[in-house]
């Protein structure tokens, strides 16, 4: 049996985007991306957008209470109570405890934390090539810098929170982008 109720972690780059959306077509499962949806929001020009803009710019965390709301939401829609991937979501403690508790109001259980390391030299590297490609706005080095600081002291945490309940599976980042995927669907899978 599949899991199919997934929570990807890792630092920024370190391919839980690019990951999940493989995943979706192979499970036919939502990808839940607050930062896609985040960047969405402020390309819309959207009350939300202007909210996060200039903290995504920054490579801050946007405020816990905006990207709850976010992510509430989708996993309230039809399309998620199959399972789901999410990607980017939580980020904090008090995140992670408001996933917990939106979880249980639907009656559903995350089934797997899937937890990706990559060294920070490979991971600033693919970040400063996607820049080149994408140009998104907190895609420079300083920006990058700061969000490897964020995940470290704020999102990190959450593998132990995730470990006591037996749920982790950690797995080595680097390689192709087929490699990792085999790596994932053997997690799954095991
Ligand atoms: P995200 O959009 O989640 O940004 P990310 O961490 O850089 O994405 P990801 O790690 O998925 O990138 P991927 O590896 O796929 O967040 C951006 C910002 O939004 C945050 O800084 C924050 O401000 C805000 N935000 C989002 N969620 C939030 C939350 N919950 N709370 C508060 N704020 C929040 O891709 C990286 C690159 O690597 C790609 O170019 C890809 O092609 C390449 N790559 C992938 N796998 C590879 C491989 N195996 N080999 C070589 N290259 C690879």
């Amino acid at each position: 049996m599949m899991a199919r109720r997934l929570l990807f972690l890792g630092p920024p780059g370190v391919g839980k985007g690019t990951q999940a959306q493989r995943l979706v077509g192979e499970l036919g499962i939502p990808q839940i991306s607050t930062g896609d949806m985040l960047r969405a929001a402020v390309a819309a020009g959207s009350e939300i957008g202007r909210r996060a803009k200039s903290f995504i710019d920054r490579g801050e965390l946007v405020p816990d209470q905006v990207v709850i709301g976010v992510a509430e939401a989708r996993l309230a829609e039809h399309d998620a109570s199959a399972g789901f991937v999410l990607d980017g979501f939580p980020r904090t403690v008090a995140q992670a405890e408001a996933l917990d508790r939106i979880l249980e109001r639907l009656g559903r259980e995350l089934e797997l934390c899937v937890v990706m390391e990559v060294a920070e030299p490979a991971l600033v590297e693919r970040l400063l090539r996607r820049s080149k490609l994408e140009g998104r706005s907190d895609d420079n080095e300083e920006t990058i810098r700061n969000r490897m600081r964020v995940y470290r002291e704020q999102t990190e945490p959450l593998v132990a929170h995730y470990r006591r309940r037996g749920i982790v599976r950690e797995l080595d980042g680097l390689g192709s982008m087929d490699e990792v995927a085999e790596r994932i669907r053997r997690a799954i899978a095991a």
